[in-house]
């Protein structure tokens, strides 16, 4: 279904673990960005789970103060649970998400919603693999997000650049179809989410990207990528199947 350009509502989520030096500056930073640049209604969701700092105490304060934004509290650990949640329960026509260090330029935010409002493409995300991109980030990083994209299209021959990019948005109701399918709570949900949305032949806008990237990151490298290539061969192994 295609969206009409007027009455676009759009929902961000940022997902967020143990985050309480950056949250409240660049959740700030983001509305500021909107306020001035982006012509649709939107409301930002903080989607927390698990954390152990003042993250949450945060995110309360920050929902309280500011009528745009919002936030979401799990126990258990994982980005895609967070994520699942909060889209899960929006109302809004587009559900979307970016990593709370803003690691993206938010000028593609709008570049990214107008693909699906005025070219009615069903997602549309960053990518950083692209040519075009221009990526600040760690050599090791980098080289194991190269590895890691080149072994996908290798096993699923998937058109998309780069499966794991934080920053990502689509129709609400194409992800009411395509989350109930996804398995993975975590990191993969990411490249789970692409892999369906392409087997369902949805339409996927890629945007290259300018990424910059903070030095923090939450990613734990090895058991990332142990669990990257467990559910590699299991998605594999289901695709062959269905
Ligand atoms: N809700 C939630 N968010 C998480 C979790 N782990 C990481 N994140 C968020 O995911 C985003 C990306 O994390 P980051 O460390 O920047 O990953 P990197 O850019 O791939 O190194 C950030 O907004 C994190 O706070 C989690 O378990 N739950
Ligand atoms: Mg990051």
């Amino acid at each position: 279904m295609r969206l009409s350009g007027k009455g676009v509502k759009v929902d961000i989520v940022i997902p967020v673990y143990n985050e309480e030096a950056e949250l409240e500056k660049n959740t700030i930073k983001l509305d500021d960005f909107l306020k001035k640049n982006f012509k649709h209604r939107y409301s930002i969701i903080i989607a927390n789970n698990a954390s152990t700092d003042s993250t949450l105490r945060i995110a309360k304060q920050l929902s309280r103060k500011f009528p745009n934004i919002s936030c979401t509290n799990l126990e258990q650990k994982g980005r895609g649970r967070a994520l699942k949640k909060a889209w899960m329960a929006s109302k809004a026509d587009i559900v979307s998400y970016m990593d709370v260090d803003l690691s993206t330029n938010l000028e593609h935010f709008i570049e990214i919603v107008d693909a699906i409002v005025k070219d009615n493409y069903d997602l549309a995300v960053g990518s950083r693999l692209q040519k075009g991109s221009v990526v600040r980030r760690g050599l090791k990083r980098q080289l194991l997000s190269v590895g890691y994209n080149i072994l996908l299209k290798i096993s699923f021959r998937h058109r998309f650049t780069d499966a794991q990019c934080g920053f990502k948005a689509m129709k609400r109701e194409v992800a009411q179809e395509l989350v109930p399918m996804t398995r993975d709570q975590n990191w993969f949900f990411d490249t789970e989410l692409l892999l369906l949305a392409e087997r369902n032949r949805y339409k996927i806008f890629e945007a290259p990207i300018r990424w910059i990237e903070r030095k923090k990151s939450k990613v734990r490298i090895l058991k990332t990528v142990a669990e990257y290539l467990t559910s590699m061969a299991r998605m594999r192994f289901r695709f062959w199947r269905e």
